[in-house]
């Protein structure tokens, strides 16, 4: 046995690799995605000849290995006890759950620091758009009706600072995460439930993933007070996180095996009085430019 494959390939990385060998794309092209998520040379030059073997060879049919694998939950990376105390704030953790792994917070940002981060924004908002499944380009669809905008990391001295804490708290490094999106929902706006990973079957992920790799985990900060509605919903585990100025949300989807996490299902649910603003930061399994 070739001792590089002793490390298993999951069922989606097996399904991705199958798929993309058989519609003809490189091996270079191949090996190049999985380096950018974390396989090593040697690993991923092996599982690539081994299913290049087994095609060859007509050992493979797709429906054998689309099995579901269960996802294998890691220690979660947001540090233990009830305060966590950071270089500029102290914040208070509110809630956990272990499966899936969610953590909510209060005391992240002040509300002076969540007015400042509206005031930067109004001017900057478009329309939100999502990831299209199947050509990776951003579309806009009636299921997220926000506006948004970006901020690159560190663009000022104020949103370093948010990065910095944010990165602190999350306990992944601040190369790895994309820049702050800010969004405002109206009455009546919502995100309709998805992931925030980028499922490696669909064929528009491949673009997103050659940036840094998969989202790993997610931060959704929440700026204002919502008269009523807009709470960030987990609907394979029942839970809603109801917004509160300063507040925030953190949850990791994605493991050192590159599996996936299907139970962080999560959507805005509809603002039903007022509006909502919140500030979402994803971080990347490396680094993201
Ligand atoms: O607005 C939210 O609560 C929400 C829900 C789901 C935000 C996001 N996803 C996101 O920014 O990814
Ligand atoms: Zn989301």
């Amino acid at each position: 046995m070739n001792t590089q494959l002793s490390m298993p390939l999951n069922a989606a990385w097996r399904k991705w690799l199958i798929e993309n060998l058989q519609k003809g794309c490189t091996q270079e092209s191949i090996l190049a995605s999985m380096l950018q998520n974390q396989f090593s040379h040697a690993v991923a030059t092996a599982h690539i000849a081994a299913i290049a073997a087994d095609i060859a060879n007509n050992r493979v049919t797709l429906g054998a290995v689309v099995a579901d694998e269960k996802y294998h939950y890691e220690a979660s990376r947001i540090a233990s006890g009830n305060t966590l105390n950071l270089s500029d704030c102290q914040v208070k953790i509110s809630m956990r759950l272990t499966e899936p792994d969610i953590v909510v917070f209060d005391n992240f940002m002040s509300a002076a620091e969540c007015e400042h981060l509206i005031a930067l924004s109004v001017e900057k908002l478009e329309r939100s758009g999502v990831v299209d499944p199947e050509t990776g380009k951003t579309i806009i669809i009636p299921a997220r009706s926000s506006e948004g905008c970006y901020f690159h990391r560190g663009e000022n001295a104020f949103i370093q600072q948010l990065d910095t804490r944010i990165s602190a708290l999350m306990n992944w490094p601040e190369t790895h995460g994309e820049g702050l999106q800010i969004l405002h929902y109206e009455n009546g706006g919502e995100y309709r439930p998805h992931f925030d990973y980028f499922p490696i079957d669909q064929t528009g992920s491949a673009a997103h993933l050659a940036k840094g790799g998969q989202r790993v985990a997610t931060f959704i900060m929440y700026l204002n007070d919502v008269e009523g509605g807009g709470e960030t919903i987990f609907p394979e585990v029942g839970l809603r996180v109801v917004p509160r100025q300063g507040s925030a949300v953190y949850f990791s989807y994605a493991n050192a095996q590159g599996q996936v996490d299907p139970a962080t299902l999560h959507g805005g649910a509809p603002v039903l009085a007022g509006e909502k603003w919140i500030a979402t930061k994803w971080m990347r399994q490396g680094n993201y430019v």
